[in-house]
């Protein structure tokens, strides 16, 4: 059978098949990730009502990619007070939002509580939000940090209102670009450690890949098959999340930014390898919107949300700082054919 008719058959492509689809016809391949989509998900679309926040940027790490993190190059230095997101998680309940999606810097000066508590504020204020917080890197901060180990640190977030958690902190797992991006953060066998403590714990989480920097393709896919080989035990990824680089304010210096066509074609090509994760996100923040809508037809059925405010991405030049209105998000989808239809963050329809 050739690789196409495979693919069809709904069979497992091994790590050489899924290097070679980079060089099959870029429509063909465009099909091919569509077609499981279509089987999966028919014209869906999904989005979510929610809202980012970024309570400090003080991070102890030193990731090359990041503009984020106060340093030489963003010298503004903030931390919210628990009071600031209050009013933050506030408003946006009184406009409808579902989630927060809080995500930090590895900020060595606040205290583990600080960390907690504000899962637990909102969590008891506004108990009907769904609170997707704390990356396996921050995981790992913490379990440093404050010599607690990773299942204390997770039972901690559950205790605390913690319902899921976001994918991020996956970067690149292949060791010898990561080291080279991100040294001394969590290890890729950490960040996969983490996650299955949180899967065994009955929850749910995301995985992202960043891409679209010094990373080869092989290293792409060998990200996605670590990826396969965990979800083949726990079943606790809902969703993909290619997040493509961006390359403002940060110490990687990447001149060329990558084409659409590759990162369109990444996107197929991890629709057809993750065969057993749910959901293809395009984030829009980091592909834009056009591209999003585009990435509908190689294989992505989840749009991420309205946003409204964003600061990681978006200090490394993403044009998200201010999320995008509802209505015109899903007349987006709508306009380009697809069918908007909200979700929770479990993937439930609304
Ligand atoms: O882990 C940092 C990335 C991530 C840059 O789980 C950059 O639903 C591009 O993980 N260019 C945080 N990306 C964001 C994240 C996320 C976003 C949306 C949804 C979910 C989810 C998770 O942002 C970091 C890092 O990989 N990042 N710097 C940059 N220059």
């Amino acid at each position: 059978m050739n690789l196409k008719d495979k693919i069809l058959a709904g069979h497992r492509v091994s790590f050489d098949e899924a290097l070679s689809l980079y060089e099959m016809d870029f429509f063909e391949l465009g099909e091919l990730a569509d077609n499981i989509r279509k089987k999966k998900h028919g014209k869906k679309t999904y989005y979510n009502i929610n809202r980012h926040i970024n309570p400090t940027n003080v991070c102890a790490d030193v990731c090359k990619f990041c503009a984020y993190s106060a340093t030489r190059k963003n010298p503004n230095q903030y931390t919210m007070s628990h009071e600031q997101i209050m009013e933050i998680v506030k408003d946006i309940d009184s406009r409808g939002a579902k989630e927060v999606h809080i995500v930090s810097a590895h900020n060595p000066n606040t205290g583990l509580e600080w960390y907690l508590d504000i899962f637990k504020k909102i969590k008891t204020a506004y108990p009907h939000l769904h609170v997707k917080a704390l990356t396996a890197a921050e995981v790992d901060f913490l379990s440093r940090e404050y010599g607690k180990s990773y299942d204390e640190i997770l039972d901690l977030m559950i205790q605390n209102g913690v319902d899921s958690m976001p994918g991020g902190g996956a970067e690149i797992f292949d060791e010898k670009v990561r080291d080279y991006i991100c040294k001394g953060k969590v290890t890729s066998d950490q960040w996969f450690e983490i996650h299955k403590k949180w899967h065994e714990r009955g929850r749910k989480s995301n995985v992202t890949m960043l891409f679209g920097h010094v990373e080869s393709r092989a290293n792409r896919i060998d990200h996605m098959m670590r990826i396969r080989e965990l979800q083949d035990i726990t079943s606790g990824f809902n969703c993909f999340i290619p997040l493509v680089y961006q390359t403002e304010n940060n110490y990687l210096n990447i001149k060329e930014p990558i084409t659409a066509n590759e990162i369109l074609r990444t996107m197929a090509i991890s629709r057809i390898v993750l065969d057993n994760v749910p959901n293809l996100k395009a984030y829009w923040v980091t592909s834009t919107v056009n591209l999003a809508l585009v990435a509908q037809e190689f294989g992505a059925n989840d749009l991420d949300g309205t946003i409204e405010k964003e600061s990681i991405n978006s200090a490394a030049g993403a044009k998200s700082a201010n999320g995008v209105k509802l209505e015109e998000f899903r007349a987006l989808i709508k306009n380009s054919g697809f069918i908007p239809v909200e979700r929770d963050s479990l993937y439930n329809e609304i």
